[in-house]
């Protein structure tokens, strides 16, 4: 996969050189390149922002750097077109789905933003012949896209094909489709067997395969229902076994004649 980068802190891209991200670059299973956002300027100065029309707070990136710098971006490919990624906190959520749905692009240009965005006329004019995505990584506001594309791009990046050494390795990662799907992961352990006094659950040492994959349900049920109660709502109780069902009453968690999951009434919230 190759992935472009326009910044105007190319530094700041710097953590892709390391681990797992660094790793598939050495591999040559990913080419990265970073390009200075700066150095499509002309005047003395460098100017990438000014302010805005309309007046208000803050100032907006100009549009003919980031036209001269996506033309150059554009014009260095091969033939095929790349998925343009626009981080911006007023963009669609990037999710688990949105992470694989990219990561079968072969080709991704990602331009994060600082001050308030970019000016709307470059979105609309590369959006007019190319797949423009707006991303945002979660409900809360960063001072530039840099850091969400260092997010997106290691999510992506281990999903690729022969980046994790284990093909298995995100088969149970919370949000991924199949027998865990909508629920978070539950705890993990490893030696010693006993620490501070503390040792791991004996199912897990037992070598009963059964009754280990059904402990880890229940504590992935368990947290899910503690930490994220909006995937308990939106899970189809109809995918769920009998024992599935009996965790999530003890929790307090019954099916409603909607068949969603709501809280059982009466029941006393811990
Ligand atoms: Cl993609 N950019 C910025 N600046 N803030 C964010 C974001 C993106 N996603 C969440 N907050």
């Amino acid at each position: 996969m190759r992935l472009d980068i326009v910044t105007i802190f190319p530094e700041y891209l710097e953590p892709l050189n390391v681990s797992l991200v660094g790793k598939a670059r050495a591999a040559g299973r990913l080419d990265v390149r970073v390009h200075d956002l700066r150095a499509f300027t002309h005047d003395r100065h460098h100017t990438v922002d000014d302010t805005p029309y309309g007046g208000g707070p803050g100032m907006v990136m100009k549009p003919e750097p980031w036209g001269e710098a996506l033309d150059a971006v554009l014009a260095s490919g091969a033939g095929d077109d790349p998925v343009i990624v626009v981080p911006t906190p007023s963009g669609r959520p990037f999710t688990q789905e949105l992470a694989q749905e990219l990561s079968a692009a072969r080709w991704l240009v990602f331009t994060p933003a600082r001050y308030e965005g970019i000016d709307r006329r470059v979105i609309e004019e590369y959006g007019a012949r190319l797949d423009v995505r707006e991303v945002s990584i979660g409900d809360y506001v960063l001072a530039g896209g840099e850091a969400p594309v260092l997010v997106m791009v290691e999510a992506i990046a281990r999903l690729l094909p022969g980046v994790l050494g284990n093909a298995d390795s995100h088969r149970d990662d919370s949000f991924a489709p199949g027998a865990m799907a909508g629920l978070l992961e539950g705890p993990v352990h490893t030696k010693p067997p006993e620490w501070r006094g503390r040792t791991v659950p004996e199912v897990l040492i037992s070598g009963h395969h059964g009754r280990i994959a059904r402990w880890r349900r229940d504590e992935a049920l368990r947290r899910t229902a503690a930490n994220r109660p909006d995937l308990i709502e939106r899970c189809d109780p109809a995918a769920l076994d009998r024992h599935d069902l009996a965790t999530l009453a003890e929790l307090g968690w019954e099916p409603g004649e909607d068949g969603r999951f709501g809280r059982a009434s009466g029941r006393v919230e811990e």
